[in-house]
């Protein structure tokens, strides 16, 4: 009965919501980290029991950024595509072997986090060395997702051979896209992990080549943060139009995004690197370039997203310059914790070009301004949303229905995670400019007159820190409420319908060889000569370098 209305079964609801529950665990343990690093950090607050601080940032960047992320993600995904393309036992059956492989891989890594054996933070740069194992189990948390990887490609395939001429459904090319991208972009940390960093901390290596390592790291970091977004916009363009009422804006241009998407975010690293020596300036002047491209997809959701919202409006009737801004359903919090993410982006996205501009990189670099861009990027637009998508999708997976209790809670619990975040990425921001560092435990520096500028903005990151952590209190009530205690029934899977009387999608939109092809002969040409010239003229490699247990 659920799975004819919600069109999933019983046990590709089992498989999602595993994935749902890592997800909301990870986000009491990660929200906790956070609060006490905010606290640390206005001078006031010494950590109990020996615990350090990079110790706790460590569990915080590794727990949100990376687990939280990539369960969401992959649980989402998966419950997509059996929506929209079907799963077969065999395919749940790999579903359930990435979620479990993944699983081990992420205990293992916390497990050494916490005995302090990697107090590395989560881009592990060398020459910080973890134990072994931390790393044995990214690599696990790696291949996990290359699993879920293959299963939707698999999915997608098989669809395409039983509708052979037909237009694959839009979220599941959408997913598609983003584990593509997934898979090419981790090939860089697995090379690094797997020929520098396990050797290295092994002891069979005794140096490493630390520009190598970062290269490859930001090969894979900057489209991480879209393997984040994705999810988000796949949201945007094919569940919210549905939720207001309305169709989705334009179906090809939905795909041309993606597959822009696909093509430049790969090629992008060394803007995380602009300040860093032994990169030619020429190179790294044409990834800024290629950079500025990859911010044209994220123009072209905007439009749509305007163009959705006032179509819809002017269809029920609504006039006037803003007027259809009116219809929206700002009481109904599937829409309005995700709405609130897209506001959030337009400075959040704002800081990103301004991050990607060489000459304002040097201003902002190191400092706690990017930790605020991405509070409010990751943390804001992309948890916003999907905190929202968690509104249907919980009921969903569980047999149950959002109700008036949980949907009020849902509205204040975007309220007070907006409140907090003004205040802790806003703080960060303007520490930042000041010149504050990023990833540092001190606060006052012993009394040095600079710091004390950034005091007042350190407080306001605690106080900030706090709201959050009452927003993430509320949210994880929210989760068991609608796992265990909302009332039965069937909850709606929204997806919007294309628009009708339109253009058909154009086929060359589906044609894979050509995207991937173009995204691998972009990545050759952006990253063969500078990582060539980085081996051949390397400096000597590092010992690495350890901290001791209770590293204050
Ligand atoms: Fe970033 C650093 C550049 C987007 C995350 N970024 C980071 C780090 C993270 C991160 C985690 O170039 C730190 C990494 C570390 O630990 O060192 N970022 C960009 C650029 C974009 C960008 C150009 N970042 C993101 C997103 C993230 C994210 C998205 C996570 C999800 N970022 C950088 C750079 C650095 C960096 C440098 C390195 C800094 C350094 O020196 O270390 C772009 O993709 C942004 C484009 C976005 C837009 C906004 C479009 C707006 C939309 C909303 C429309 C609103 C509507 C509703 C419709 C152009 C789509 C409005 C309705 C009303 C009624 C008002």
């Amino acid at each position: 009965m659920i799975a004819e209305k919600t069109g999933l079964s019983k046990p590709d609801s089992k498989l999602a919501m595993a994935f749902m529950w890592v997800t909301f665990i990870s986000l009491l343990i990660g929200g906790l980290m956070g609060l006490l690093q905010t606290l640390v950090r206005t001078g006031n607050f010494t950590l109990p029991f020996g615990i350090g601080y990079y110790q706790i940032l460590t569990v915080h960047g590794v727990i949100l950024g990376l687990v939280l992320t990539t369960f969401f993600i992959i649980g989402f995904q998966f419950a997509l595509m059996a929506k929209t393309v079907g799963m077969t036992s065999k395919q749940r059956k790999y579903g359930w072997a990435s979620f479990w492989v993944m699983l081990i891989g992420t205990t293992a890594s916390a497990i050494m986090i916490l005995l302090g054996k990697a107090s590395v933070l989560y881009t592990f740069y060398a020459p910080l060395k973890a134990h072994p194992i931390f790393y044995f189990g990214l690599t696990l948390v790696i291949v996990g997702s290359w699993i879920a990887c293959f299963v939707n490609f698999r999915q997608l395939y098989k669809w395409k051979k039983e509708h052979p001429g037909e237009h694959s459904p839009l979220l599941a090319f959408m997913v598609v896209i983003n584990m593509l991208m997934w898979f090419i972009c981790t090939l860089g940390v697995a090379a690094t992990v797997l020929i520098q960093f396990i050797p290295w901390s092994l002891g069979l290596d005794g140096e490493i080549n630390i520009l190598v390592s970062r290269t490859l790291f930001w090969y894979f970091g900057h489209p991480l943060v879209y393997f984040w977004l994705l999810p988000a916009y796949m949201a945007w363009y094919a569940i919210l139009p549905k939720i207001i009422g309305g169709k989705i804006f334009s179906d090809s241009l939905a795909r041309l995004a993606f597959i822009l998407f696909l093509i430049f975010s790969i090629p992008v690293g060394f803007h995380h690197q602009l300040l860093e020596p032994g990169i030619d300036p020429m190179w790294k002047y044409i990834q800024v370039v290629l950079t500025f491209a990859v911010v044209i997809p994220s123009l072209l959701t905007a439009f749509s997203m305007f163009a959705t919202f006032e179509i819809t409006g002017r269809q029920k009737g609504y006039t006037g310059l803003f007027g259809w801004l009116r219809h929206l359903p700002w009481k109904d919090v599937r829409f309005f914790a995700p709405f609130m993410g897209m506001v959030a982006f337009i400075p959040a996205g704002a800081g990103g070009i301004i991050n990607a501009s060489n000459q304002m990189n040097q201003v902002v670099h190191n400092t706690i301004w990017v930790t605020g861009h991405f509070h409010l990027t990751l943390a804001t637009t992309v948890i916003l949303t999907f905190f929202g998508i968690s509104y249907w999708l919980v009921p969903v997976l569980t047999g149950r229905k959002i109700d008036k209790k949980i949907n009020t809670l849902g509205m204040t619990q975007t309220i007070v995670w907006l409140v907090g975040m003004f205040f802790m990425s806003g703080s960060m921001h303007l520490a930042g400019l000041l010149g504050a560092p990023r990833r540092s435990a001190f606060s006052e520096y012993q009394g040095s007159a600079q710091a004390a500028e950034w005091i007042g903005y350190q407080y306001g990151q605690a106080i900030g820190g706090s709201i959050l952590f009452i927003g993430i209190l509320i949210m994880l009530y929210n989760f068991f409420y609608m796992t265990f205690k909302a009332p039965k029934g069937v909850e709606e899977f929204p997806i919007a319908a294309s628009p009708t009387g339109t253009e058909p999608t154009p086929l060359v939109l589906e044609n894979w060889r050509l995207w991937i092809g173009i995204t691998v002969v972009l990545i050759g040409f952006a990253y063969t000569i500078p990582f060539v010239d980085i081996i051949q003229n390397s400096p000597p490699g590092s010992p690495p370098f350890e901290w001791p247990i209770g590293n204050n």
